[in-house]
Order: structure tokens, then sequence, then C-alpha cells
């Protein structure tokens, strides 16, 4: 099949948010009580807010109402959106400009798909926007990651069927959403948790365009 677009993941493969994330969780768990650290936080990544706030009362044994978990994970995300102040384009991770260069001077359509309701503000403070066709986030469709609505959203908004596209992602969830999108995947990280994916790199920097292409 002919690869027309490439789909990125946001957090962990264009930049590393995860950090934040972190530091925003456990400043509202210690504020409560709750036990977090950095291997429950490893499973957060592109689990959307609500979602990584119910595994957090789930390690705890908490339960709460719908209304007072909204107000949590508000509350997180202040304290998070605060930290996304700090954030340049000296935090794009390696290979990442270059890659997406080289994608569009060879007539690739490229757009984000991330969980993230902060796409835009964190793309706009690492000054990427414009190498992207398209950006789909966790404000454009219902279902986060393992569904696949963002990924086909993506795929949409560029012009490409799923069988058109090879999507870059680091999380399980997000690897599990874009096969169920029916996608290519390129996953970035270990292989004990990305072991679906079609290609698995330590970051963007170690693909090569042309031998990915002739491979597929
Ligand atoms: P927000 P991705 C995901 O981004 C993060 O990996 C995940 O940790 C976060 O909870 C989720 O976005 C939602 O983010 O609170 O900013 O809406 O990896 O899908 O780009
Ligand atoms: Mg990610």
């Amino acid at each position: 099949m002919n690869i027309r677009g490439f789909i990125f993941d946001l957090d962990g493969v264009i930049t590393d948010t995860a950090e934040y994330h972190y530091l925003a969780w456990k400043k509202l768990s210690d504020d409560n009580g709750w036990n977090f650290d950095r291997e429950l936080n490893e499973k957060l990544r592109g689990v959307s807010r609500l979602d990584s706030l119910q595994i957090i009362l789930n390690h705890n044994d908490v339960e709460l109402e719908f209304e007072e978990k909204d107000r949590l994970a508000n509350l997180k995300n202040v304290n998070y959106v605060q930290m996304l102040q700090k954030v340049t384009s000296a935090d794009l991770l390696p290979g990442v400009k270059e890659f997406l260069i080289e994608l569009r001077e060879k007539g690739f359509k490229t757009s984000v798909a991330s969980a993230s309701k902060n796409a835009d503000l964190v793309l706009t403070n690492l000054e990427a926007k414009g190498l992207f066709d398209n950006i789909s986030d966790g404000n454009s469709v219902e279902n986060s990651k393992p569904a696949p609505d963002v990924f086909v959203h993506a795929a949409g908004s560029i012009g490409c069927t799923a069988k058109e596209c090879i999507v870059v992602e680091d999380a399980e969830a997000g690897v599990a959403a874009a096969k169920l999108a029916g996608m290519k995947v390129i996953g970035l990280g270990a292989e004990e948790t990305l072991g679906k994916a079609d290609f698995i790199f330590k970051g963007i920097y170690e693909i090569n365009l042309d031998d990915i292409i002739k491979r597929i």
C-alpha cells in the first residue's frame, strides 16, 4: 500500500511532557494523601486526564463522585498548564524537526494525534505547529486511546485512508489504538510494552524514512 501520511503522538514522541504530568499528579496525590510514584506514572502514558486520575484512585482504593473527580482533574491541569510555560523549541526531542522537514519535502502529509487537551499549547510553545498539516487531540474526539478515534480523525483530516498512514507512538494504549484503526505503527521505546508495533526504535532520530517505506 502506498503510504501518504504520517501521524505523530505528542507526549513521548515530539516532546517529553511526562515529567510535568508526573510533578502535577504527584502534587495532587500529596495534597490528598494518596500514594503516587514514577512506576505508576508510567501507566498514565497516552491515557486521558480523567482515566489517569481513575488509575491513581484505583491504586489507592479511593472512590469519588464524578463531580469531585472532575474538580481534582481540573486542579491537576491548572498546575500542569503553569509548568508548560517553561516549554520552548529546545524541548523538541532529537531528530523530530529534521524528520518532519524531510517528510514534507518528500510530499507526505503530517498530523498530530494526541490524547492531550493541551496539545495546541504544547505545540505553540515548541514553535512546531508549522511542521504539521493537522492537529487532532483530546478535544477532537469523545473516546480516548486505546479507542482508535483520534487516529481515524487525524487520517481523515489529512485526506488519507487508514492504510495510507503510519503512526509514531510511545505508549501501549496508543499502539493499540493505532492498530485498531488499521494503521502501521512505529513504536518508540521498549519492546515489552510496544510489542504490537510493526517497527520499534529508541527515538525518531533512529528512523530511516526510505528504509521504512521500502519495508512496508
Ligand atoms: P492532558 P499523548 C497524553 O499525551 C499523555 O501521555 C498523558 O500522560 C496525558 O494524561 C494525556 O495526554 C492527557 O493530557 O491532561 O494535557 O489533556 O501521549 O497522547 O500525546
Ligand atoms: Mg505518548
